[in-house]
């Protein structure tokens, strides 16, 4: 009895086969690029960037986005992560990841140097554009001013790297300004070093965005879209929304047919059209991480996007095809003075291992052979491969954080990654469920001594709870750091239809929040407990019917996991959370783990049903089979 996608099935048979076959799962194929564009490679990632010295670029003429570190497409192992058509012209239409300075679209957000200062026909400067001439009106971002001087672009070109620099010789009565931008690919990861300089004579406050036109393998957004922050945001009310098609009336109209807010989490719920753009707010001293993540839980591909500087605000525009969060910059600048800072877009797919330099999709021999040749060399050595500068540190050398980082990841393999445990529960007789890996048998507690427990299950035998006392109990597990990504699935079929919550399993220690518990709730739903924190997948598993349930851990935020990093599946397919109350997971100690036992009787009882074919992984991607 297998209730499992025809998608899933058919992804688990075609790796199975390449993996019969002896072969490598496909490199990404190079992209068909657009005109006036080159590309950046570092192993399975590959980046396509305007070439502003190309007549074929046709940014150079852009009077809004600079034409400086324009990434028109990122593709990792073959999937597009943007949205970039390639039609089209600069102000016409928009994609990739295109970089603006002070649209002073809000009372709140800068205007360009000098607009406000001048009358109609002054100059003023636009940012990584250059100087352009003032009308009579208030600023639009949209409009086409006349050119008074375009930047001077330079731009050195290295396989994994690009060097951009933007120079002006007038300034625009008074403000002036240099701009440099490191372009770097380096496996998974897209990093955008900037260099602002103010080169005038008068102060000026400035506020960089990136116009991250999100897209994942062209499908459009809608469910299984969501973004997510590591922070729980709030929206300033005081704020008109910007209504970029004036077709959307009410902000809270529009949006409430199109997602919701859930903590932290903006949960895409139906095909976004063009919703209001909206203005995301950290809580008052946050001092975290500054990052957002956008996933698809159909496709599991996911982009992080961090920066190096704190945010003041991210602003969200979405349409049916695209959904964009900006992060806003804002730099103060007295005359000479100049601010670093960076972007880092890090890329992931459902079977990508960022520390498979090679791309073969499993880490090992070829990988650590490829560091050891790499070892100590540094961009523009011979023997340099970004594909092995995998530390978190954007050191740019090849050393033994990198090395580290390998290993830990020793013998990973993307796609259709081992279990670490994996009980069948095929035995028929005996009080031991063993470990099809062997390392961590489980024992039956309180069952029947007839071996009538033993049952026909999901796969071959099952076993079968009272609902009073019967559980297995598997101790001494590997424990793993608990902000480790993992994976527990299983198949159930309960007895009859719950009255109240039944517990699947726990996996830690007794106190509430020293556990896991994943039970059938009162409301027949998936529920993932820990302390007071908990989430609930949308769809009803509490009837008697074969299901199949995967819950994993799959941090944001590597040494914070939080409730909103728990992913549910229901019979393989990804659950939209129906209910779910933020909180830190604390655990420290996940070494046993108790197969339908209630820790806490009174809060949720012992499992009645059939259980069969538990598996436990080290990773975030659960094997829906
Ligand atoms: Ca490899
Ligand atoms: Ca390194
Ligand atoms: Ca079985």
């Amino acid at each position: 009895m297998v209730v499992m996608s025809r998608a899933a099935s058919i992804r688990v048979v075609a790796t199975s086969l390449l993996w019969a076959l002896g072969a490598v799962p496909a490199q990404a194929q190079p992209l068909p690029v657009h005109s006036g564009t080159r590309i950046l490679q570092s192993g399975s990632l590959v980046i396509e960037i305007g070439d502003p010295e190309s007549v074929e670029c046709r940014w150079n003429k852009g009077l809004r986005f600079s034409p400086v570190a324009n990434v028109l497409r990122a593709q990792l192992r073959g999937q597009e992560f943007l949205y970039s058509p390639v039609a089209g012209g600069a102000l016409s239409y928009l994609g990739g990841l295109p970089m603006e300075f002070d649209i002073g679209q809000e009372a709140f957000q800068p205007d360009p140097p000098g607009y406000n200062e001048g009358k109609s026909g002054d100059p003023f400067l636009k940012i990584g554009v250059g100087i352009l001439r003032r009308d009579g009106g208030a600023y639009n971002f949209s409009a086409n001013y006349p050119v008074i001087e375009l930047a001077r672009m330079t731009a050195a070109w290295q396989p994994d790297r690009v060097h951009f620099v933007q120079t002006l010789t007038g300034t625009a009565n008074g403000y002036c300004c240099y701009l440099e931008e490191d372009v770097i690919v380096k496996n998974d990861r897209l990093i955008m070093n900037y260099l602002l300089r103010n080169t005038g004579s008068k102060p000026f406050t400035t506020e960089q965005y990136l116009h991250d036109f999100v897209c994942f393998s062209g499908r459009s957004v809608g469910p299984n879209v969501r973004l997510t922050f590591p922070y729980d945001f709030t929206t300033n009310p005081a704020v008109t929304p910007w209504q970029p098609s004036g077709r959307i009336r009410s902000i809270m109209a529009a949006a409430a047919a199109v997602y919701t807010r859930i903590a932290n989490s903006i949960e895409f719920m139906d095909k976004a059209s063009s919703v209001p753009k909206i203005w995301i707010y950290k809580p008052e001293g946050y001092a975290g991480p500054e990052l957002c993540a956008v996933e698809h839980t159909e496709t599991q591909q996911r982009i992080v996007i961090e920066t190096s500087f704190p945010t003041v605000y991210v602003g969200i525009w979405t349409t049916d095809y695209q959904v964009s969060p900006e992060q806003f910059l804002q730099v103060a600048l007295a005359p000479g003075a100049e601010a670093r800072f960076s972007r880092t877009y890090t890329f992931r797919t459902n079977d990508s291992v960022p520390q498979d330099g090679t791309g073969d999709n499993t880490v090992n021999g070829t990988d650590l052979s490829l560091l050891s040749s790499s070892w100590l060399r540094r961009p523009g050595d011979e023997g340099w491969e970004p594909a092995c500068d995998i530390s978190s540190v954007k050191d740019d050398v090849v050393d033994l954080r990198d090395f580290a980082a390998l290993a830990c990841q020793w013998r990973q393999e993307g796609g259709l990654p081992s279990p670490l445990a994996h009980w069948k529960l095929d035995e028929t007789t005996g009080t031991t469920a063993s470990d099809e890996r062997g390392q961590h048998p489980g024992m039956l507690r309180n069952f029947p001594t007839d071996n009538s427990q033993w049952v026909v299950g999901a796969s071959a035998g099952g076993l079968r709870f009272d609902g009073i006392d019967d559980y297995v109990e598997i101790s001494h597990l590997p424990n793993m750091p608990i902000e480790h990504p993992r994976t527990i699935t299983a198949w159930i079929k309960l007895d009859s239809i719950p009255a109240a919550s039944q517990t699947l399993l726990v996996w830690g220690a007794q106190p509430p929040a020293e556990h896991w518990r994943l039970e059938v709730d009162a409301n027949r739903r998936l529920r993932f407990f820990c302390g007071a924190g908990y989430a609930v997948a949308s769809r009803v598993v509490g009837d008697t019917q074969w299901h199949h349930l995967a819950v994993a851990l799959d941090p944001l935020v590597a040494n914070h996991p939080r409730i909103s990093d728990i992913r549910l599946y229901v019979d393989a397919r990804p659950q939209a959370i129906y209910e779910l109350n933020e909180q830190d997971l604390t655990v420290t100690a996940m070494e046993d783990l108790k197969v339908g036992a209630a820790y806490d009787p009174v809060a949720s009882q012992a499992f009645n049903g059939i259980i069969d074919d538990v598996r436990l992984y080290d990773t975030p991607q659960p094997h829906l089979s």
